[in-house]
């Protein structure tokens, strides 16, 4: 920090000390900070000269919290506890005026003032426990002081941003200002203070929002009820005991348990994993081709092919804002692809999410075609039409014949080959891949793929259409199966594997939920549809290694037309339409059939061994992937494994996993379960090489 610009700011102003916070980009508490913070209110209070305090934050926010770069290194005083202490012990009156973003421990710092205004564009928040931690610097003492227990639990335990009406209603806030211009705001917030009599009136002396006691406990208990029906997160029991003290004890024993319980989370492994996510889901954004090339503008889009996928990439569109064509080949289809369209918005107005006229305002936005040329204007058009090469080529020579130029031209492909779909047209530079998942318009992972010819600005344009959809993008190079689904390839072959030899489908989804997945790969399966493997495996049976082991157990139940729970049956029964299957014995016969068949005596695994080579498996894979250069880094990996395939976000994905296991031991394994298939476990090279060099995959994420 260089001294011409002090992160911490101290003028007197009409005896009114201005201390304005001033660390860019969002004013996070780093040390430098917070040490200033610590001198400005000793000053303040030290100069006869003060009779109150004005704290602002300078740029875009008031202050987003604590740093996050901090955590995991040794600590600097002063500590943020700390710091909140001094503010709220000052003899003077302090008054924080906040806009943007004040979170975490800049909430703390707000609620720690005596008084606090805040602007229209202010946004509240306690969103630690998105990182695996709990407010530490006396918010699960102060919150529910100022607005009782269960708004306290509310905003801690979602995270969610409060805006600043609601703030006021809440009672988190004392007066919302007029204009945007938060310094004149805030004066004026304490010269009424002053005009007032100028009370310091401090949060931990609050006692009306707690008052009813009964009222407290009831918030308390239902909030450790539903807590405790959601499995996985560590740290919002904690949150419930931080604020239970909150309610039994004294402000300092409050502060005493709060700080116990901040360090366990802080310890946590999960708090490890949150923050990598939080780091790696911005990182993804900065795609090499985002830095060199503005994105072409996009306002009218076209989607082809109205099925399931088409139809979820529209609705992600409209939602989006944009004006869509959809086309599909006879109006027959393209009446079918718009009803799905239409069913999306329907189920919202039945949830109440949506009113006729809001749908009406939508569907005047989507267009139906059954010709080409009513794309001769679209700024991007992605085709979701039949996962097949001669079907594309069809597609795209249409679309080069009629699309504007500099149109953006893109694949919904999720394995087919970029490349020579690009290089069939005139014009390869606009082609590129953008692979949705399903559904469209929920899944958050968008992977944009990269074939060779296709220019910078394209790339930037996918990356712009992600953040208009509110997606997370990932950049891949091309390969079968990109990023994601090739790596799913490789987990679930283990598991396959796993199965044959012994283990029942139920008990390795069991052991993937157990690990945090939502579902298991056989849920997975029976969700998606058996059939979407099964023709993935037709085609890819030309091209198999002869000396690959090959598990006959699903192309054995599609033949039987189990496909999942569109079916009613696939690995498990879904009796009368039913949503959560049941273990069916038919399956298990079927399994030791081809057990039988494959000469194989069945063994017993224990569930850390299935969980060690299912994750093996996919951290090898990952390895490889990245070794390739079809992923940039390993945080790529993890943000696509996150994002699009369930792997749980608090344990970061499987590289930073794998790192928090420790390299040398996954190598082990691979290792190990290479003695019975040396060609199905073949170490990643990367891996190796890293092992080698006692070095992680984070290092790669840094270079
Ligand atoms: C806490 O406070 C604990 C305390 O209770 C107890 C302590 C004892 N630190 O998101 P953006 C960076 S826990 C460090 O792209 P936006 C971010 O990485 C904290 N860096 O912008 C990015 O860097 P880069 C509780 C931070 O406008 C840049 O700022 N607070 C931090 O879309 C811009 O960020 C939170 O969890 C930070 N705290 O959104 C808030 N925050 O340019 C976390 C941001 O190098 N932050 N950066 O990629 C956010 O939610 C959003 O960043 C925010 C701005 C809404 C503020």
């Amino acid at each position: 920090m260089d001294n011409d610009h002090p992160p911490v700011q101290l003028t007197v102003q009409n005896h009114i000390a201005l201390v304005v916070i001033d660390n860019p980009p969002v004013n996070a508490l780093g040390v430098a900070v917070r040490r200033g913070l610590q001198q400005a209110i000793e000053q303040a209070q030290a100069d006869a000269n003060v009779h109150a305090v004005l704290i602002v934050g300078k740029g875009k926010a008031f202050i987003a919290g604590a740093d996050i770069r901090e955590f995991g290194l040794p600590p600097q005083a002063p500590a943020l506890p700390d710091v909140c202490n001094a503010i709220e012990a000052c003899t003077k009156p302090v008054v924080a005026a906040i806009h943007g973003p004040a979170l975490g421990g800049g909430l703390e710092v707000a609620m720690s003032a005596h008084y606090r205004v805040a602007t229209a564009s202010a946004k509240l928040g306690l969103p630690e426990v998105q990182l695996g931690l709990l407010p530490g610097a006396g918010g699960t003492q102060r919150a529910p002081r100022l607005v009782g227990a269960q708004a306290a639990l509310d905003m801690m335990l979602s995270g969610r941003h409060v805006g600043a009406q609601e703030a006021l209603r809440m009672g988190l806030i004392d007066h919302v200002a007029t204009s945007d211009d938060v310094q004149a705001e805030g004066m004026a917030y304490v010269r009424h203070v002053l005009s007032e009599g100028g009370a310091v009136r401090r949060t931990r002396d609050q006692t009306e929002a707690l008052a009813d006691q009964v009222k407290q406990q009831v918030a308390i208990d239902a909030a450790r009820a539903d807590v405790a029906k959601k499995r996985g997160l560590f740290s919002p029991a904690k949150i419930v005991d931080c604020v239970q003290a909150a309610l039994d004890g004294s402000f300092e024993g409050g502060l005493h348990t709060e700080r116990a319980l901040f360090e366990q989370c802080l310890a946590s492994p999960q708090r490890a994993g949150l923050i990598h996510s939080f780091f790696a889901e911005r990182e993804v954004l900065k795609a090499p081709e985002t830095k060199v090339a503005k994105p072409r503008s996009i306002k009218e889009v076209g989607v082809i092919g109205g099925g399931t996928m088409g139809a979820g990439i529209a609705v992600a569109m409209l939602d989006a804002g944009l004006q869509v064509t959809m086309l599909e080949r006879d109006e027959t289809a393209l009446a079918q692809g718009i009803t799905r369209v239409e069913k999306v918005y329907d189920g919202l107005i039945a949830k109440k999410r949506l009113t006729a006229e809001g749908k009406a305002a939508i569907m005047a936005r989507l267009t139906g075609a059954t010709d080409y040329s009513a794309l001769a204007q679209a700024d991007l058009v992605v085709e979701a039409v039949f996962e097949d090469m001669a079907v594309k080529h069809a597609v795209f020579k249409q679309l080069d014949a009629v699309c504007k130029p500099g149109a953006v031209l893109a694949t919904n492909t999720s394995y087919l080959d970029i490349n020579e779909i690009a290089n069939a047209i005139f014009r390869p530079q606009d082609v590129i891949g953008l692979h949705f998942f399903s559904p469209a318009n929920i899944m958050k992972l968008l992977e944009i793929v990269v074939p060779a010819k296709v220019s910078a600005d394209v790339v930037a344009t996918g990356f712009e259409l992600a953040r208009l959809l509110k997606k997370v993008p990932v950049r891949a190079g091309v390969c079968d199966g990109f990023i994601g689904n090739r790596i799913l390839a490789t987990y679930r072959t283990a598991a396959d594997h796993m199965m044959e030899d012994g283990a029942s489908p139920y008990e390795i989804d069991q052991m993937a939920r157990a690990f945090g997945y939502p579902m298991g790969p056989y849920e997975v399966s029976d969700l998606a549809g058996g059939d979407i493997g099964w023709a993935t495996r037709k085609r890819r049976a030309a091209t198999r290694d002869p000396k690959a082991r090959y598990v006959h157990i699903a192309d054995n139940l599609c033949e039987r037309g189990w496909f999942g729970q569109k079916t009613g049956r696939g690995y498990y029964l879904y009796p009368n339409g039913a949503r959560n299957g049941t273990p069916d014995p038919e399956v298990l016969a079927i399994v030791a059939e081809e057990r039988a068949k494959a000469g194989i005596t069945p063994r017993s695994f224990t569930a850390e061994e299935l969980q060690r080579r299912y994750l093996a498996a996919m951290i090898n894979e990952g390895a490889k992937v990245v070794e390739e250069g079809i992923a940039l880094r390993p945080l790529d990996v993890d943000v696509t494994l996150v994002h699009g395939y369930g792997f749980p976000r608090w344990l970061g994905g499987p590289m930073k996993y794998a790192d928090m296991v420790g390299l040398p031991q996954v190598l082990g394994d691979i290792h190990t379960f290479a003695l019975d298939d040396p060609l199905f476990w073949q170490p990643a090279a990367l891996l190796v090489r890293l092992v080698e060099e006692g070095r992680d995959f984070e290092s790669l994420n840094k270079a």
